[in-house]
């Protein structure tokens, strides 16, 4: 086994290990990669046949857009969050995930997400504070909002919902709080028919994520935020597909007879002066 390793690091030394190259880290890192991969033909045998396949699967991904974010987001993205999270403190991030895009319309108070007439799906207020890990409010500060619909559609890459819906920007108040309108996303399936689903079909997995809402929040005196909310109760709660879920990150939905459903978070963003 470690011979063949060699071999193949040989073989492919010219790109990787030259005398006059310096130890970049793409060379470090694709090497990595790469005796990962060809370790992985050698010890499973991979036939033509399969080797074939893959590269269809991947031509097929590369051919729909973003299937590749999505595929990768999927399987590698909760763990490249898991080594960048520092110890800087405040609410904890979560992926971005493939469906952020920026500029979304800035929204006037009283804050109501960009939505369709009759928009489908459960009204919900989802107020909240921003504050530092220094304990000060943060006025002024900048929420970034996106979310699927109720039928799991996210705008701009769903061909079926309208551009801009359920995204919007706007800033926190005087007291660094904020009350936003929209509606409670369901649990999401990844888009159905791609490359990412199939493969997640020949795994015998499922598509689904718990609802979720994305939140993009900044601040001059603050590092900037990428996070997501999640809801208790949610049936795949404890079952998202891409293994995104923190404790610290759901929240209870309080419902009402009379009026629209309510839940609150207050982020809290880490201070530039500390460490
Ligand atoms: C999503 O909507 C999402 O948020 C992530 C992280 C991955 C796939 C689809
Ligand atoms: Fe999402």
């Amino acid at each position: 086994m470690t011979s063949a390793f060699r071999r193949d690091y040989k073989r492919n030394s010219a790109i990787t290990d030259s005398e006059t190259s310096t130890n970049t880290r793409l060379q470090v890192i694709f090497t990595d990669v790469l005796q990962s991969l060809l370790g992985i033909i050698r010890r499973h045998q991979v036939t033509w046949e399969e080797y074939r396949a893959a590269t269809a699967w991947l031509t097929e991904a590369g051919a729909q857009g973003y299937e590749i974010p999505l595929m990768l987001d999927v399987f590698l993205s909760q763990t490249v969050d898991d080594v960048n999270f520092g110890a800087q403190g405040g609410t904890e991030s979560n992926v971005e995930g493939p469906f952020y895009v920026p500029d979304a319309q800035l929204l006037e108070r009283p804050y109501v997400l960009t939505q369709r007439e009759g928009e489908a799906g459960e009204r919900l207020m989802f107020s909240g504070t921003v504050s530092s890990t220094d304990g000060s409010p943060l006025a002024g500060a900048m929420v970034d909002v996106w979310q699927a619909s109720a039928a799991g559609e996210y705008s701009n890459f769903h061909p079926t919902c309208p551009e801009g819906n359920l995204r919007g920007r706007f800033t926190t108040d005087d007291l660094g709080r904020f009350e936003l309108e929209t509606i409670v996303p369901p649990s999401y399936g990844i888009p159905d028919g791609g490359a990412t689903a199939k493969l997640l079909a020949g795994l015998g997995r499922h598509l689904i994520r718990p609802g979720h809402i994305h939140f993009k929040l900044s601040h001059p005196t603050c590092r900037s935020l990428t996070t997501q909310i999640y809801f208790e109760g949610d049936p795949y709660i404890d079952a998202d597909v891409v293994g995104a879920v923190k404790d610290s990150l759901i929240v209870g939905l309080v419902r009402s007879d009379d009026a629209a459903t309510r839940c609150s978070y207050d982020f809290v963003l880490a201070s530039r002066n500390e460490a």
